[in-house]
């Protein structure tokens, strides 16, 4: 009994000494191994008389449970004490600046995407989003285009079954412009509405200049007395603020699009050559966006009574826009995750676009 207590003792003290987990389990292995001390002492009982052995057993599983115990306390207290140390040894100065090699840039399309949220933020339009996925409501038939429109051949737009449904009237689609937020807009908002659509887009094409997935920024202006003069003013701010020039030749085409009439394009004055794109001089036209005075039955079908309330529209691309801005030649590029390009077309981060510090900063791309 007395030895068992020097045991402990001893036993303890060494538990208590160990400096790391390794140390710890080494002593662990000698007391409680296969042929650490307590065990032997186990082993050795059945040499003993039946008295001696209840009496000795009794003692050895107390002991047994308090050398658990004291290891079990030393080994937290050293990992809390590793962890520390650890967690000291790899801490990370937040603040710090980080290497220039290392840092992000980002993505074009988000660039012009900023630019656009920030010049239409300015003239007071309300950022509104919707779902990529829609029914056909509100991404064709609300938009004054009937079942049998080219637009809504399978070849342009990307299907998606409707589980509840083998009526393909009923299936869903992606997308194919932003146009169905200002439809939700209509149903869920009083005029006056001023607000821009910014979003992806789908449609089944695959080229240089196309993608099956593409950005558009779509704009809605509904109120009383609203004209062709308000688009044009509007649009004029627009590309001048865009393309940061005080003045640009501006004109417009006839065009059609269901959803508007009349319907136009708009093109800003260029002077193209073999090499080189400069806007704001030239006698060449370059096409930007599309426009027009919203359709009776677009107003209609939002909830809004045209005889009440009229409207403009507009959209225009992304991805072109940043080519056009950028010098980018082929768009394909855009979406292939190449950190090498995105390097080389991509912005700092922290160059926050806006109206007042300058919207893409350092004449554009940041090297
Ligand atoms: C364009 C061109 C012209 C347009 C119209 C509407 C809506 F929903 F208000 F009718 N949204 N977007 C529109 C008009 C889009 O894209 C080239």
């Amino acid at each position: 009994m007395e030895n068992l207590e020097i045991l402990k003792s001893e036993i303890v003290a060494s538990v208590n000494k160990a400096q790391n987990i390794k140390e710890l389990e080494d002593i662990r292995v000698s007391v409680l191994g296969k042929k650490g001390t307590i065990t032997e002492l186990m082993k050795g009982l059945s040499a003993l008389s039946v008295e001696e052995k209840k009496e000795m057993g009794k003692n050895l599983n107390i002991l047994k449970s308090e050398v658990e115990k004291v290891l079990e306390t030393q080994k937290s207290l050293l990992e809390e004490k590793e962890l520390n140390a650890k967690l000291k040894n790899e801490a990370i100065d937040v603040t710090l600046p980080i290497r220039p090699e290392n840092q992000g840039r980002i993505h074009p399309v988000s660039k012009i995407y900023e630019e656009v949220v920030a010049i239409f933020g300015e003239m007071g339009f309300d950022v509104a989003e919707g779902p990529d996925i829609e029914d056909q409501f509100h991404n064709f038939n609300a938009l004054n285009m009937p079942a049998n429109h080219p637009a809504r051949q399978m070849q342009d737009t990307f299907y998606i079954p409707n589980p509840e449904s083998q009526d393909f009237d009923d299936s869903f689609v992606v997308r194919t412009h932003t146009s169905p937020v200002q439809i939700r807009t209509m149903e869920n908002r009083k005029p006056p509405i001023r607000i821009i659509a910014p979003g992806r887009t789908y449609r089944s094409d695959y080229d240089a200049t196309h993608t099956p997935m593409f950005h558009q920024v779509e704009g809605l202006v509904i109120d009383k007395n609203i004209t062709l003069a308000h688009l044009k003013g509007c649009l004029y701010d627009f590309v001048k603020a865009f393309f940061e020039l005080d003045d640009i030749p501006v004109r417009y085409r006839p065009s059609y699009f269901p959803f508007t009439e009349p319907s136009a394009e708009m093109d800003i004055g260029c002077k193209k050559t073999k090499t080189e794109l400069k806007i704001g001089a030239g006698t060449d036209w370059l096409e930007i966006l599309g426009c027009g005075m919203v359709h009776p039955n677009v107003l209609k079908a939002g909830g809004i009574d045209p005889n009440e309330y009229q409207g403009f529209a507009f959209g225009l691309g992304i991805d072109r826009l940043a080519m056009l801005k950028y010098g980018i030649p082929d768009l394909r590029t855009f979406f292939e995750s190449d950190v090498r390009w995105l390097k080389h077309y991509g912005f700092v981060p922290l160059d926050e676009s806006s109206m007042t510090g300058g919207l893409s900063n350092n004449g554009g791309i940041a090297r």
